[in-house]
């Protein structure tokens, strides 16, 4: 029992640790990785790396704001790197909610991102630490939603400029086909059926 007590001090300790802090590098036209999901209390360090050539910010915006690769800040959102984005800079933020965010000066090019927070808005809590993925990517033909949630899902894909470009209800087969679309980088939102988003992911459709 001694042995016991003599560990408790160190595995509360070790608990309250738990906090991760996630990488997102600014790069030159894109962030990387375009989409995080994180715990409540994860911290996200955001750097701009040593490539950088062109100006980029992180501006937070509304959901329906990204959806159309718009630019009008978020009231009280983040807005970093504004004016001052050379190689180097990095700020570290510990987001509550999603966080739907552009770089200003590329989002019509498709230069945006989303941070999930686990639990928090936009993310159905029978989805927390859920890890949806995209197979193959970039893909050939067709890509299939590895997904952890069993039930139907719905699809929808962007492209670049904003425009949906394919709204699909999967169900068993997770397939896409992605065969008629033209080349180029998508953002695919995953949904339940009641709209709940679940995921956005980063898909790179090639012939
Ligand atoms: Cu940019």
């Amino acid at each position: 029992m001694k042995t016991i007590y003599a560990l408790l001090p160190i595995m509360l300790a070790a608990a309250g640790q738990a906090q991760v802090t996630h990488e997102l590098q600014v790069e030159d036209d894109e962030f990387n990785p375009p989409s995080l999901t994180i715990n409540p209390g994860d911290h996200v360090h955001i750097f701009w790396d040593n490539s950088v050539v062109h100006d980029h910010n992180v501006t937070e915006v509304s959901q329906a704001t990204w959806a159309v690769n718009g630019t009008a800040p978020l009231a009280g959102g983040y807005q970093m790197g504004v004016g001052t984005a050379s190689p180097g800079t990095d700020f570290t933020i510990t987001p509550t909610e999603t966080v739907w965010y552009v770089c200003t000066f590329h989002a019509a090019m498709g230069m945006k991102g989303v941070i999930n927070v686990a639990g928090g808005t936009g993310i159905a809590e029978n989805a927390s630490n859920a890890t949806f993925a995209l197979a193959p990517n970039p893909s050939h033909g067709s890509v299939t939603v590895m997904s952890p949630v069993s039930g139907p899902l719905r699809v929808q894909l962007y492209d670049a400029t904003g425009r949906m470009s394919a709204a699909v209800t999967l169900t068993g087969d997770r397939t896409i086909d992605t065969s008629g679309m033209v080349e180029g980088v998508y953002f695919v939102l995953i949904s339940d059926m009641d709209g709940t988003r679940l995921a956005c992911q980063r898909l790179v459709v090639e012939g």
